[in-house]
């Protein structure tokens, strides 16, 4: 079993990654339409995986023997100003998430949850990854500038970004 403080955090936890995948299908979409292809298909692969970070939470409660209580999922923003101000928004958002996986580890510990620290150190590494690639693309985008020919390079590269095997990114 969880505690009932555990379990209302992961539930917590959980939407603030589904939140994740809708953000990042927004942000898919307006790229795709500003024919930016490659940018979109890297935002849809990191949609996918925020998916799988959802259902790794799901699966560690249910393990646990408790079922999930799903909340309601703030709309994420469909509009940005450049790719520059879009990438800047992923990072500051893996960021915030970063955060939050802190101080979700943070509790676990308080709590003596062991197997939810276990857990919670492979999002640890993860965040670490995810905010790497999300510095190197805006560091990327920002070095471009307004050079165009630089952006389509930068985005037909992203168009290479694998996507990740159904059901798991391990
Ligand atoms: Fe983008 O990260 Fe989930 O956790």
């Amino acid at each position: 079993m969880i505690s009932p403080k555990m379990h209302e955090a992961f539930d917590a936890q959980i939407n603030a990654e589904l939140y994740s995948a809708y953000l990042y299908v927004s942000m898919a979409s307006y790229c795709e339409v500003k024919n930016f292809k490659g940018f979109a298909h890297w935002l849809t692969v990191q949609g996918e995986e925020e998916r799988v970070h959802a259902g790794k939470l799901i699966t560690h409660l249910h393990d646990r023997g408790v079922s999930i209580r799903l909340r309601a999922i703030e709309a994420p923003p469909h509009d940005f100003e450049s790719m520059e101000a879009l990438f800047t928004s992923v990072l500051e958002h893996e960021e915030e998430i970063a955060r939050k996986i802190d101080e979700l580890y943070a509790m676990a510990v308080e709590e003596r949850d062991y197997p939810a620290q276990v857990l919670l150190q492979w999002f640890i590494t993860e965040q670490v990854e995810e905010i790497a690639t999300a510095s190197e693309m805006l560091e990327n985008i920002r070095r471009v500038g307004e050079n165009r020919q630089g952006m389509f390079l930068l985005d037909r590269d992203a168009a290479n970004r694998a996507s990740i095997p159904h059901g798991s990114e391990d």
